[in-house]
């Protein structure tokens, strides 16, 4: 098959490429590389070193025996977008480009506004491309369990049936997320939908989960993923096991009894090409529930320590002050049948991900502890007080590699 990944450089596309490389499948990608700069902009670095892409293509060719056909490209810049799409005439697209960050969404409306504009515009950029270049390939797009919210029932698939006033329906389930990044996400869902609807395209949206785990094939460090730490880039888990290995304390929020679905990087990988392999049929807009387990935070900062601790690493807890508005106390049921039923078989229990996960990043805790002051929280979800001076990197709230800053297109 051959499969387009847009965001290909970043901390799910990279392992993907690999991924499906290894399977057999024929991969091109796009990636403008603006993952990079936004790490950089909150002033952190990956804890794991990763290459420039120019070394990683080298490596994925050595590695591999094919070359990946890369495009540094805005999904914005539609034109350039169908030509790749056209020149590489796909079987299924990944849609990864987006930016991934609740926390970076929630700086101020600058980034708000980007981070909507990135990702709803990019998607639908890529919607009308793929309408134009290749109306039969398969979307695959990343959305988020967090355009569900918290509510006080089970979560479906995507869909529920209602009975309302006497009659019945199968209606999407309502979304109630929980930052301006999720709402992008709920936004491009109802987007990517319409798509199927009215041009017949074929799409999995995918409800993923919170990924952790680190990427660090033995054959060569250039084919390494990312693995971010600061507030705005670094996931719960990744910031646990980094807080961990530096002797920092782990941070849950508030009281930490919020409960999440997660699922390892390798899991992901597993899930997404389970995906691309069972393709929906033409006009067809399904819902997959992307998850192996769901744990509560303080759940998760205990087993980072257990994880430390089997490793002869002392590791201690210290919960901090919400920055976040959310629930705390709640219902937390989702459903995530549809991936088991093709197949979905869970690698390593989330211990052994963890121990693996610090073991890769022992080697790399200088970075992390260089960075440490990136670690706290500082931004606010409700109004609190204001960040010490210094506390936000760029407090002038630059967006880096903003694309309407270089003139729409
Ligand atoms: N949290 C802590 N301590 C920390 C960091 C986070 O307690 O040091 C808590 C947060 O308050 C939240 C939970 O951990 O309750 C998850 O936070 P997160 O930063 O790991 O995840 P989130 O902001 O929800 O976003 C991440 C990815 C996003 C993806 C999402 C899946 O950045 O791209 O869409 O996970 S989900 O959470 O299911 O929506």
């Amino acid at each position: 098959m051959r499969v387009f990944i847009a965001g290909v450089d970043g901390y799910l596309g990279w392992p993907l490429a690999q991924h499906l490389s290894a399977r057999g499948h024929v991969i091109a990608g796009a990636d403008a590389l603006l993952r990079r700069n936004w790490v950089a902009e909150r002033g952190s670095v990956s804890a794991i070193p990763i290459a420039p892409v120019d070394e990683r293509l080298t490596a994925y060719r050595e590695l591999s025996g094919s070359s990946l056909p890369f495009h540094a490209l805005n999904l914005r810049d539609h034109s350039a977008l169908g030509r790749a799409l056209a020149d590489f005439a796909p079987d299924a697209v990944v849609q990864l480009a987006e930016c991934p960050s609740a926390p970076y969404s929630m700086i101020d409306f600058r980034h708000a506004d980007f981070v909507q504009r990135n990702n709803v515009s990019g998607t639908l950029s890529l919607l009308f491309a793929m309408r134009e270049h290749c109306p039969d390939a398969h979307l695959v797009k990343l959305g988020t369990m967090g355009e569900y919210g918290t509510p006080d029932v089970d979560i479906p698939e995507g869909f529920f049936e209602v009975e309302f006033r006497g009659r019945r329906d199968r209606l999407p389930f309502p979304r109630q997320a929980g930052s301006w990044y999720h709402w992008s996400k709920v936004f491009d869902s109802h987007n990517v939908a319409f798509a199927c609807r009215l041009w017949g395209l074929g799409a999995t949206d995918v409800m993923q989960g919170i990924v952790y785990g680190s990427w660090c094939p033995p054959a060569d460090p250039r084919l390494n993923s990312r693995l971010d730490f600061d507030e705005a880039f670094g996931t719960a888990v990744n910031r646990f096991c980094c807080q961990a290995v530096i002797g920092h304390p782990i941070t849950p929020y508030g009281s930490g009894t919020q409960s999440r679905a997660l699922l390892s990087l390798a899991d992901s990988m597993q899930c997404l090409t389970l995906a691309l392999e069972h393709p929906p049929t033409p006009g067809e807009y399904r819902v997959f529930n992307q998850l192996r387990d769901v744990l509560s935070i303080k759940q998760l900062a205990e087993l980072v320590r257990d994880a430390a601790d089997s490793l002869g690493i002392t590791a201690h807890i210290a919960t901090v002050d919400n920055p976040r508005s959310e629930a705390e106390a709640h219902h937390y049921s989702p459903d995530s049948e549809n991936l088991r039923a093709l197949g979905f078989k869970p690698s390593a229990p989330i211990d052994e991900e963890l121990r693996r996960m610090i073991g890769d990043l022992l080697p790399h805790a200088d970075r992390v502890k260089a960075h440490a002051d990136r670690l706290p929280p500082t931004v606010r979800w409700h109004p609190g007080p204001a960040p010490a001076a210094g506390e936000v990197p760029d407090s002038s709230t630059q967006v880096t590699s903003d694309p309407w800053q270089e003139g729409d297109r």
